[in-house]
C-alpha cells in the first residue's frame, strides 16, 4: 500500500489506473488507500463535460488533451455513462477516441464502468477525482451524459461546468427539463460545421435570456471538435471563469465536494454497521414481519439504528 501510494503521488498511470479500481472494487482498502492521498488532494481544476450521447463530448476531450498537453499541463480524464445498461459500446468508443492520448506519461483517462458501485457513481468518481489530483493533475476533465441523476451528482463535482449540444438535436428543451441550464456555466454548441448551428446558437442565446434575467450571460460557444475548431476559445473561456471565481468561491466548490463525500462515507458506514448489527435471518424475520403486516419497516429501521447509538 505505502509504495502504491507513492506511485500515486508520481503521477504514475500504472498506479493511478490500480488506486481507483481498489476504491470501485475494495471498500476496505480503497479506504485505506484515500485516507493516505486526501491531504495530497485539492489542486486540480475539475471541468465537467456534459451533453447527450453522440454531441461530441469525446471528440471535444480528445483535442482539449491535445492542446492542454501541448501547453504541458498534466491532465486525467474520467468518462462516465449511466444511460445505458450495456455502455461497454460507448466506453469502447470513447476509449478508442481518446487512446492517442493514453500513452502519454501526463495523460491518465479512465472510463468508469457504471452498475455495481458500492456505494454509489458520484462517490466512486468522486474518489477516482481525488487521487487524479494527488497524482499531481493540472485540469481534470470529466464527461457524463447529462440525463441520469446519477450523473448530475457526478457532474457537480466539477468546479466548471460544460454543457455540449449538437445542431438540430432538440436538447435544449431537455437541458432545460433536467436543471442543467442552472448548474452550466459555458455551453458547446459542437458540430458547427453542420447547416443548422446558427439556428441552435440563437435559440440557446433566447433560452439563455428568458432563464437568466439581469444575471451575467454565460458564454455560448461553437466547436468542430472533429477538426479541432474552436478548442482554443473554449480552453480560453475555461480559463477566464477559474480566473474570475477567485479563492473564496473557489474555496466553497471545495468545501460542496467535502461535504458530499463526507455524507456519503457516513451513510454508507451507518448502513455497513446496521447490517452487521443484525443477522441475515433476522432480516429475512423482518421482511416476512412487514409481509405479514405485523410491522412496518420504518419502525423496523429505526429499531435497528437506534440498537446502534448504545456505542
Ligand atoms: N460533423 C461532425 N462530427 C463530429 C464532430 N465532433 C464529433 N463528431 C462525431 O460525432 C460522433 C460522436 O462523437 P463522440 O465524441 O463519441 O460523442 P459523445 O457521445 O458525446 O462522447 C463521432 O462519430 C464523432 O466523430 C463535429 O464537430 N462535427
Ligand atoms: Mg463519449
Amino acid at each position: 500500500m505505502k509504495e502504491l501510494v507513492e506511485k500515486i503521488l508520481k503521477g504514475n498511470s500504472a498506479a493511478i489506473a490500480k488506486g481507483i479500481s481498489l476504491v470501485e472494487n475494495n471498500p476496505n482498502d480503497g479506504q485505506t488507500l484515500m485516507k493516505e492521498i486526501f491531504r495530497h488532494a485539492g489542486n486540480s481544476i475539475i471541468v465537467g463535460i456534459t451533453g447527450a450521447p453522440g454531441t461530441g463530448k469525446s471528440t471535444l476531450i480528445d483535442q482539449m488533451i491535445d492542446t492542454l498537453v501541448k501547453d504541458g499541463k498534466k491532465i486525467g480524464v474520467v468518462a462516465v455513462d449511466s444511460s445505458s445498461p450495456f455502455t461497454g459500446g460507448a466506453i469502447l468508443g470513447d476509449r478508442i477516441r481518446m487512446m492517442r492520448h493514453s500513452v502519454h506519461p501526463d495523460v491518465f483517462i479512465r472510463s468508469m464502468a457504471t452498475r455495481g458501485h458500492l456505494g454509489g457513481l458520484a462517490k466512486t468518481s468522486g474518489e477516482a477525482l481525488y487521487i487524479l489530483e494527488a497524482a499531481g493533475k493540472d485540469i481534470l476533465l470529466v464527461e457524463t451524459v447529462g440525463v441520469g441523476q446519477d450523473e448530475i451528482e457526478v457532474v457537480k463535482l466539477a468546479d466548471i461546468i460544460v454543457v455540449v449540444l449538437m445542431p438540430g438535436s432538440g436538447d435544449e428543451i431537455q437541458i432545460f427539463k433536467a436543471g442543467i441550464m442552472e448548474i452550466a456555466d459555458v455551453f458547446v454548441i459542437n458540430k458547427a460545421d453542420f447547416p443548422d448551428a446558427e439556428k441552435t446558437e440563437h435559440q440557446i442565446n433566447a433560452m439563455l435570456d428568458f432563464g437568466k434575467k439581469g444575471e451575467a450571460t454565460l458564454p455560448v460557444l461553437k466547436t468542430v471538435a472533429s477538426e479541432g475548431q474552436g478548442i482554443k476559445p473554449l480552453l480560453e473561456a475555461i480559463n477566464r471563469i477559474v480566473e474570475s471565481r477567485g479563492k473564496i468561491a473557489r474555496a466553497e466548490r471545495r468545501k460542496k465536494r467535502i461535504s458530499f463525500l463526507l455524507k456519503e462515507i457516513i451513510s454508507d458506514k451507518l448502513f455497513k454497521e446496521a447490517m452487521k448489527s443484525i443477522q441475515s435471518v433476522d432480516f429475512d424475520e423482518y421482511v416476512d414481519d412487514v409481509y405479514n403486516n405485523s410491522a412496518d419497516p420504518y419502525t423496523i429501521a429505526e429499531q435497528i439504528i437506534g440498537s446502534l447509538k448504545r456505542y
